[in-house]
């Protein structure tokens, strides 16, 4: 062992022997227990950020840590390949998205390599080769086979300009971002995966996720937004059809005063045949694209159609309005509207002259004010006849009993959670393996002739995706008939749906091998970004439940256990230029002054111009303040910044990046080094004879091993790395320094250094691996990880403080079984003690068991 700590050296060889030694290869043991770490695979962008390099090294740690306790472990890679980056960058850069893509990986793969993290390679896979979507095709041919796949049109951004569809994130302020048209919304036929025959179970399966975030699952739970109801028809006036709604609150039935229906509703467009101006407004609420979380704040429009329903309890005739608030794919696409009692029912009420009639009272009994805004809360009835008086869950059901007795009626479940939109209009995405022959008929791909690959070598103009130009692509035959290919591609969270269950048999002949999965999954952990707590954690575990009702999966999850790592936050600096627009300064280009309390006090960049700095907020190009990995990598190691991201703060809270910090990771690295060296230069150490223990060295045996108790737990149970890395600093400060006089004190601390490698070998392995070594093990990634003795946590003393009226007089040590009495007569005799008791009338003595002796005397 050299006497300087030299990480590049450590390192590289370090990552040699793993990888000549197949350190990180899983195989499938049945005598093991197994344990399957997942970190969510990278965008193959370009270089790594820090926010993959926390969410990877949480991941390590997790899977180091399961190694030393014995476990099977199996960590894999790969690379989320498709997505629409690639096509820009392909524009921009005048090549293909597939080389570009290619390149991206073997660079970042190169990245994660230099990070240390111990993967299993050879499970490796990009979700763009054929070898991959392959599977995605066939098994999506299945469930079409089993009606859980349909076509229908569906709204996207249309661009008339460019004649091109758009994804959402090329809409700027409702233009298309390359020329700046206004974008539509057109309907197009798309195909879709029925999510909501599993919506039920995606609630109820949610109780079951013991390790998942209370966070994640509230998330799905309001995305899925079960709601129950009521459907109810009112008749319409000189019409043959009914106009359905859907209600949550039958309850205010009574206080109907209009119904409202969607632009895209049959009846607006029927009563649109001779109305122009109701044609012209149809046409502008369907070429405004409304999020359901706009509904809200809005502005309310809507148009009358000069229909007219009937109330199916009272018979009163209300109008029927087009109302831009009203969802055609929510419900039944109609509202009853009750202004009384929603607010925004009420907010268009009282913009068109409509009547407002309350029904529930509000908690004093009394009709509630609805002068400024709609009156929400749930109460008795009243303007209700029969159901007068009755409170909001008898109202439901006995409303609800009436409608459904006279045939109007009936309660239903309702889900907000829509079937998946799975079409999207790219080039570089998976193929949807389907075909339209000259009928018109729509057929799947069959197996053998798939995959339907996804041509390579294109060129891109920017506009249109070459496959839907390309007619020696589309064209092919079904069964002898001529044939068109669909042209579309799948959405990319499609390939990142399965992905963790193809890890567990990446080059298994179908879509996965069962034994090798039921061997692997559920994973135990998976580990990732909290945005994915909906879209990617919801269409997942929806794979994991068609993988099963396929015969493929005996689980009805895939990850038991799932930890939402926090952002990573810098510095932000910026200056006002000329134009009176902000310029991002990157942080690494900024001196700083900071005064007593480490506020910034003075910024300025390297060309001594002084800077804002607008806090600490997350590193992003926009903002400039992101932190190469590479460059930290480059300059203190990766062990230094492998500890650093787990030390600065808990793994699911916000990491503030300060060099400081990654500073101070590299001091102690060095410390630990040293310490380890000059222990090992005494020569060898022998074991600890506990007979042969002095007080003191029986004290700092109990550190380490009270530190090996709390870090085990800190690590598996609680998830707090952070903790756990504290605690070993502490327990270096003291062995630091403790005395080296005789043999146990080397043995102890022989033991002591033994231990912090262990512990310390899941966050900073190379270093951890030279030092194992040095200590005269070997190959620290198959050690055992410590066990504390309970025996050395026993203490056969205590430190008790001594107080007179509070105020602290003296301290004494005293046997750790002695009894209440015996303390009080020791500390009563305390020389000190006697000292502020004297002449005094002892009037209480409080005692604190093991800790603390207060003597009240006046
Ligand atoms: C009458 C009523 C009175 C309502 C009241 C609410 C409060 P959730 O809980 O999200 O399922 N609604 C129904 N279909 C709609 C659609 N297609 N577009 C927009 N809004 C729609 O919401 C159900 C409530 O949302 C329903 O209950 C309906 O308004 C409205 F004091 O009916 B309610």
């Amino acid at each position: 062992m050299l006497d300087q700590y030299n990480p590049q050296d450590i390192e590289q060889k370090v990552q040699q022997h793993w990888e000549s030694n197949e350190t990180f290869i899983a195989h499938e043991d049945p005598n093991k227990e197994k344990f399957y770490c997942l970190s969510m695979f990278p965008y193959p962008s370009g270089r790594l950020h820090m926010g993959h390099v926390r969410n990877y090294t949480i991941g390590d740690v997790i899977s180091r840590f399961q190694r030393l306790q014995g476990k099977n472990v199996m960590q894999p890679i790969g690379w989320d390949a498709f997505g629409l980056p690639a096509e820009n960058a392909a524009v921009k850069n005048k090549t293909a998205p597939a080389p570009w893509t290619y390149e991206n990986i073997e660079y970042m793969k190169n990245q994660l390599k230099l990070l240390g993290f111990g993967y299993d390679w050879n499970r490796e896979f990009a979700t763009c080769t054929p070898e991959y979507y392959r599977w995605e095709q066939d098994f999506f041919t299945k469930l079409y086979e089993k009606g859980l796949v349909y076509k229908k049109t569906s709204s996207v951004n249309w661009c008339p300009h460019d004649q091109t569809v758009l994804a959402n994130e090329q809409v700027e302020d409702g233009c298309c971002w390359r020329c700046d048209t206004p974008v539509e919304q057109k309907e197009i036929p798309q195909w879709f995966i029925k999510i909501t025959a599993y919506a039920q179970e995606l609630i109820d399966d949610l109780d079951n996720l013991d390790g998942w975030p209370e966070m994640v699952k509230t998330m799905q739970r309001n995305w899925i937004g079960r709601s129950e109801g009521v459907e109810l028809s009112f008749a319409v006036k000189d019409h043959a059809h009914n106009l359905d709604v859907y209600t949550t609150r039958p309850d205010t039935l009574m206080g109907v005063t209009y119904v409202g229906i969607a632009a895209g509703h049959p009846m607006a467009a029927k009563a649109a045949e001779n109305n122009p101006q109701l044609a012209a407004f149809i046409d502008e609420c369907r070429n405004t694209k409304v999020a359901e979380a706009e509904l809200a704040t809005m502005e309310k429009k809507g148009m009358a159609t000069g229909l007219t329903a009937i109330h199916p309890l009272n018979g009163r005739e209300v109008p029927v309005y087009v109302a831009n608030f009203v969802l055609m794919d929510y419900g039944t696409g109609a509202v009853m509207a009750v202004p009384a009692h929603d607010q925004r029912d009420f907010e268009f009420a009282t913009k068109y002259g409509l009547d407002i009639q309350p029904v529930i009272l509000n908690e004093e009994g009394q009709a509630p004010d609805i002068s400024e805004a709609a009156y929400t809360e749930k109460g008795p009835l009243f303007n209700s006849g029969e159901f007068d008086g009755l409170d909001f869950s008898d109202a439901f059901d006995a409303i609800a009993q009436k409608l459904e007795s006279n045939g109007q009626g009936k309660k239903t479940v309702n889900f907000r959670l829509r079937d998946w939109g799975v079409s999207r209009q790219r080039y570089w995405g998976a193929p949807i393996p389907m075909v339209t022959t000259e009928d018109g008929e729509v057929h799947p791909v069959p197996a053998e002739q798939l995959p339907v690959v996804l041509p390579e070598d294109v060129v891109m103009d920017g506009v249109t995706s070459p496959i839907k130009a390309d007619k020696s692509w589309y064209e092919t035959t079904f069964e002898g008939q001529p044939a068109i290919r669909e042209t579309d591609t799948f959405d990319t969270f499609m390939e990142s749906s399965w992905y963790y269950a193809r890890y567990c048999s990446p080059h298994a002949d179908d879509i996965l091998d069962p034994e090798k999965a039921n061997y692997w999954l559920p994973a135990d952990q998976y580990i990732g970004g909290i945005e994915h707590a909906c879209m990617h954690l919801l269409y997942s575990r929806f794979f994991h439940k068609l993988l099963r009702d396929a015969g493929y999966v005996t689980s009805d999850e895939p990850f038991k256990k799932l930890l939402c790592q926090g952002m990573v936050l810098a510095d932000a600096f910026y200056f006002v230029n000329e134009k009176g627009t902000k310029e991002w300064v990157s942080p690494t280009d900024v001196q700083v002054e900071r005064d007593g309390k480490g506020h910034i006090t003075k910024a300025v960049d390297s060309q001594g111009r002084p800077v804002e700095h607008s806090g600490m907020i997350k590193m992003s190009k926009s903002k400039n303040n992101g932190i190469d990995p590479q460059e930290m990598v480059n300059k203190y190691g990766a062990d230094t910044v492998r500890l650093f991201m787990m030390f600065a703060s808990p793994a699911d809270m916000t990491l503030e990046w300060q060099e400081s910090g990654v500073e101070g990771a590299n001091r102690f690295l060095r410390r630990v080094w040293k310490l380890v060296h000059e222990h090992t230069q005494q020569g060898e150490a022998s074991s600890v004879d506990t007979a042969a223990l002095s007080n003191d060295q029986k004290a700092l045996r109990r550190d380490v091993h009270k530190t090996i108790a709390k870090v085990s737990d800190d690590i598996e149970r609680r998830q707090t790395f952070n903790t756990a890395i504290a605690a070993i600093m502490e327990l270096m400060n003291k062995l630091t320094k403790a005395p080296q006089a005789d043999i146990q004190d080397r043995a102890i601390m022989d033991e002591a250094l033994k231990a912090i490698v262990r512990m310390l070998a899941p966050i900073t392995p190379h270093i951890c691996f030279e030092m194992w070594e040095a200590l005269g093990e070997s190959d620290v990634d198959h050690a055992n990880w410590p066990t504390f003795d309970p025996e050395a946590l026993v203490e056969d003393e205590k430190l008790i403080i001594l107080q007179v009226n509070g105020k602290l007089r003296s301290k004494m040590t005293i046997a750790a079984d002695a009894t209440k009495e015996q303390v009080e007569e020791l500390g009563m005799n305390d020389e000190n003690v006697m000292k502020f008791i004297e002449g005094k009338t002892i009037r209480k003595v409080i005692y604190v068991p093991g800790k603390l002796l207060n003597i009240v005397a006046n």
